[in-house]
């Protein structure tokens, strides 16, 4: 049937509601009750103001329908259902399954679903990348629609979204909150104080419009006039959590509980029974994004010896890779310091300022590289921690997104612990399908970046606040998944392995235990994930087995870990001395931190002297 009059978007959103009963029922999980709250406003944005062609979901001119609360996943299962690209069938047999695309919550395995969502307050913070996109990049009419939870809006990260989708002018994005008034546990913390609500999104530059939200007539202006707003519009829809079944409906106690069977019966019945409703909706506005033009890339050029810091040469050759116009650029405040203004200075309108919210930024990232770009995002390594859920996240959303951490490790100096980043090694070596790379010089940080490029998932490149000797000529070249032996002899007794600062200290350590007529190999593990592991096997082979492991970084989970790691994979045997950061440091020189540490050059000569006498 034609879903037109407000009579049929009732019948519809009763649909969706039975819909959502009947999966969860089925599963045996999921949330029924947070998606039949929603079933109102998702019916008439489906009907009246969604613009999508749902057969071609790759067309760059579609709207974009984020569901920031991804449990209600049965709900958005039953919108595609409703719109024909899933079957009964496959909502039916496949919610929650073993193997299935209908996942307990929502991930881009559906061609119709963008972002992971699931970690609640990153559904927000990714649309609004989205709405970049199309508003200062692909120049394109689509709009973004996202749902969020009432009890979402306790993270920080959602108000670090409206800010800047304010901020931005984000006026093709829409966030649509589902105020049930109920969270997990209970009553949220603002309940139905939709005025509290309403002055908070205005404080913070949004358009708030309060509506009931069972009200099909009230929602429809509502989205209507977010489609013709001059800012970010957030809808506060005051709902009724299990709306539509008057067992559950407005009730503690049944949030992500499936009804039992006979409850499931007695609640369709209660809703009018099954229906089978199809959505025609509305096709997008023919567009094409902008075109990126496609320039030579020249990467910057160094001199042997000079002495430039890898962040510099990270920020330089980001901009010379922005003649790609694919190629964009986000930063939190900290720009100067990580040298992302270089690409700035060359390419302001492919440059996001995300001032200082690093889960905004990384979201951002995500949201844009939606939309085919491909996002650098900067700060200090130790501030992406803050951001670490948003990074796994993206691992789950299959993002490609590459993140840039500069002043690694104690190397940094006078500010002291609180800027040192000791463990964002081990946290990027974690993530699912990463990529890790911590170069020593400029030239092998501006190929590494280069290469940042042209790879999938998170990619992360760790850089040094410090100025350090140029290693190697222009045209050196470095895979991924590569080390350099920066020396060697045949009658090398121990290796020295280092990354970063590290390898500079192994160097020294080189030239001290050269005077004392032991020859030591030194190798530049500049790729940490993946790692070398033939070139760590010959090493230790050529060696005697006798490895130092230098790392600026915590014990756990950094350099001495992936080299362990990969030498116990491939059976080979080794003595290792490994030196890490081990207490908590302090203020101070770069040489007195690393001294205190226990990775200097001259801590890492006595290592290896102790594995040869040893
Ligand atoms: C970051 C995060 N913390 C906790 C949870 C667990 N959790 C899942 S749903 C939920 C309550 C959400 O309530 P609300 O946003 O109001 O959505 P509703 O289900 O009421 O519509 C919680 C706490 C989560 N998924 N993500």
């Amino acid at each position: 049937m034609a879903v037109q009059t407000l009579d049929d978007i009732h019948e519809l959103a009763q649909q969706l509601r039975v819909d959502s009963i009947r999966c969860s029922t089925k599963a045996g999980s999921g949330h029924p009750t947070s998606s039949m709250s929603a079933a109102d406003v998702m019916a008439v944005l489906l009907t009246r103001h969604l613009r999508c062609d749902w057969q071609r979901p790759d067309d760059p001119a579609n709207d974009h329908l984020i569901f920031s609360k991804g449990h209600a996943s049965p709900l958005l299962y039953s919108m595609f259902k409703a719109v024909g690209v899933i079957s009964d069938e496959e909502l039916m047999t496949g919610y929650r399954q073993f193997g299935s695309r209908l996942e307990g919550h929502p991930t881009p395995v559906l061609p119709w679903v963008d972002v992971a969502t699931g970690s609640l307050g990153q559904g927000l913070p990714d649309g609004v990348g989205v709405a970049l996109a199309g508003r200062y990049l692909d120049e394109l009419p689509y709009h973004v629609w996202v749902l969020c939870g009432d009890s979402e809006m306790a993270e920080g990260s959602m108000w670090e979204a409206f800010d800047k989708a304010a901020y931005y002018r984000l006026n093709n994005l829409t966030a649509i909150v589902d105020i049930n008034r109920l969270g997990q546990r209970g009553p949220t913390e603002l309940g139905w104080d939709l005025d509290t609500y309403a002055k908070r999104i205005e404080a913070f530059g949004c358009h708030a419009i309060p509506i009931d939200g069972h009200d099909l007539g009230e929602i429809d202006k509502a989205l209507g006039h977010a489609a013709e707003a001059d800012r970010p519009t957030v809808i506060l829809a005051r709902t009724r959590k299990g709306r539509g079944f008057d067992e559950v409906e407005d009730r503690e106690g049944w949030h992500g509980r499936p009804l039992p069977a006979d409850m499931a019966e007695r609640a369709i019945i209660e809703l009018g029974g099954q229906r089978e409703i199809t959505v025609i909706g509305l096709q997008p506005e023919a567009g094409t994004p902008r075109t990126r033009p496609n320039g030579e890339v020249s990467l910057p050029r160094y001199e042997l010896g000079a002495k430039v810091a890898t962040r510099l040469a990270f920020g330089q050759a980001l901009a010379a890779l922005g003649a790609r116009g694919d190629v964009v650029a986000l930063d939190g405040e900290v720009g100067n310091s990580t040298h992302a203004e270089e690409f700035l200075a060359k390419y302001p309108e492919r440059y996001f300022e995300m001032f200082i919210a690093e889960q905004q930024m990384v979201a951002a990232a995500v949201g844009l590289q939606v939309r085919g770009y491909v996002p650098f995002a900067a700060t200090f390594a130790a501030f992406l921690s803050r951001a670490y859920d948003f990074i796994r996240m993206s691992a789950i959303s299959a993002a490609n997104i590459r993140l840039s951490g500069s002043h690694a490790g104690v190397e940094i100096g006078a500010d002291g612990p609180s800027q040192m980043a000791l463990e964002d090694i081990a946290m990027m070596r974690a993530v699912h399908g990463s990529t890790v790379l911590y170069p020593s010089d400029a030239t092998s940080a501006a190929y590494l970046v280069q290469e940042m490029a042209g790879r999938s998932g998170v990619v992360y490149i760790r850089t040094t606040r410090g100025a350090y000797p140029v290693l190697y000529p222009p045209d050196e070249t470095f895979p991924v998944g590569g080390a350099k032996v920066v020396r060697s002899s045949p009658g090398d007794q121990v290796t020295l392995i280092g990354a970063g600062v590290t390898l500079h200290n192994c160097l020294a350590a080189a030239d001290e235990l050269a005077g004392d007529g032991i020859s030591a190999r030194v190798v530049d593990l500049y790729s940490l994930k993946p790692i070398d592991t033939k070139t760590l096997v010959e090493a230790a082979s050529a060696t005697g087995n006798r490895l130092v492991v230098a790392e600026d970084h915590y014990p756990q989970g950094g350099i001495g870990g992936a080299v362990l790691e990969a030498l116990s994979e491939s059976g080979h045997h080794v003595r290792l001395a490994h030196l890490a950061v081990q207490g908590l440091p302090g203020s101070g020189t770069p040489a007195e931190l690393m001294e205190a540490a226990g990775i200097s050059a001259g801590q890492i000569a006595r290592a290896a002297r102790d594995l040869l006498s040893g």
